[in-house]
């Protein structure tokens, strides 16, 4: 919002401090979420998964993984939870250590639906969804890649107790210490299943219509913001991804209707994940204009992209993946255009240090 108050000519890039809801941030790099698969036993974040971040201290704003709400929300092993005790402990540790470098953290939260498995639910049972449709693919399970089953679709008078999963884990996300939280709505996971009319067949008042495909959305961000209050809650939205088995009939008015609404709700910032699918069909520049709020760019950015994005003001802040991954030191890395690390895939999902926290930082390198 602020931007809009530049003329295009003040040159705004990835160094220009924004302010985003309660934060002055330094600089307009976003460590986009990056789910890594190694959290502890109980899946709780540990010591190492604290000194991963926060060798990542220097982004602008640090958006974790994404972390399950409930029991209920798990879809993959190895992935953090905000919902016991004990994660919530786990996560105060990565907060104090983010902070202590003098850095901000989001805390992305999580609800798989039909993104699961038997063997990854509470007493075996089956996965949730709007629908019972069959996402075609595999699950990640303690034993490997198994088809995904038909989901069970949720009663309507269950839907409250998930929204209110999610008031919860954000409560728990307070104590914890983090700085705002992130409302994961993308990728084909629970709110994703809700608002797109591939996967949400309902005839309740959840499904049908675009106000009834985006009222999930809607009253998660309406309990998150209350506890948060709007300045520190950011959405992110995937209109033309495919992952997960996802589609809609008509991408524009849905995600325009959706950015629409949740304007109404001020979040701070909107985060769109721009790739993996059907682009060139999908205007962004709509999308972010039907959103009152700050524009969170990401997928497949390099510099020189990012700071053409921001000058034209297509995006107020850019979000770096497997960048942020391979280059804990990415923003001076930038700054200086210095030589970047490759990232591993091999070592993206799971594992110990190797490909976690061993990207060598530049002045280690040089040495
Ligand atoms: C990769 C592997 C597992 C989960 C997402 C949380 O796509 C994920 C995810 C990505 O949002």
């Amino acid at each position: 919002m602020q931007d809009r108050q530049h003329p295009v000519s003040a040159a705004i890039d990835l160094f220009t401090p924004v302010r985003i809801g309660a934060y002055l941030l330094p600089n307009r790099m976003v460590m986009a979420p990056l789910t890594r698969n190694r959290a502890g036993a109980g899946n709780v974040p540990t010591a190492f998964n604290a000194s991963y971040y926060a060798q990542r201290a220097a982004a602008g704003l640090i958006i974790t993984e994404a972390s399950q709400v409930s029991p209920q929300g798990v879809g993959y092993p190895g992935t953090p939870g905000i919902h016991s005790r004990e994660q919530f402990q786990g996560w105060k540790a990565v907060t104090q250590a983010v902070h202590a470098k003098g850095g901000r953290i989001f805390l992305q939260l999580w609800h798989v639906g039909r993104i699961s498995h038997p063997s990854l639910q509470p007493n075996g049972e089956l996965p949730v969804a709007p629908s019972a449709i069959r996402p075609a693919g595999e699950a990640f399970t303690q034993t490997g890649l198994q088809p995904f089953v038909t989901p069970r679709a949720l009663e309507t008078r269950e839907i409250s107790g998930i929204v209110d999963d999610y008031r919860k884990a954000a409560i728990n996300a307070v104590a914890a210490g983090f700085d705002g939280v992130e409302i994961h709505a993308a990728n084909g996971y629970l709110i994703d299943q809700f608002l797109r009319d591939g996967s949400n067949h309902r005839s309740d008042q959840y499904g049908g219509s675009l106000e009834n495909r985006a009222r999930f959305l809607l009253e998660v961000t309406d309990a998150v913001v209350g506890v948060w209050s709007p300045n520190r809650v950011g959405v992110r939205l995937s209109p033309v991804g495919k992952f997960n088995d996802m589609a809609d009939s008509d991408p524009q008015r849905t995600f325009e209707y959706a950015a629409r609404a949740l304007s109404r709700l001020k979040p701070a910032y909107l985060h769109g994940v721009e790739m993996d699918g059907d682009s060139k069909n999908f205007d962004f520049r709509k999308l972010r204009r039907a959103f009152d709020g700050l524009y969170i760019a990401n997928t497949g950015y390099t510099k020189a992209r990012a700071n053409a994005a921001l000058a034209r003001g297509d995006a107020d802040l850019v979000a770096f993946g497997t960048l942020f991954l391979a280059n804990p030191d990415l923003p001076e890395r930038f700054a200086h255009d210095a030589p970047l690390n490759t990232p591993d895939p091999a070592t993206f999902y799971g594992g110990d240090a190797r490909g976690y926290t061993d990207y060598p930082f530049l002045e280690k390198q040089a040495s």
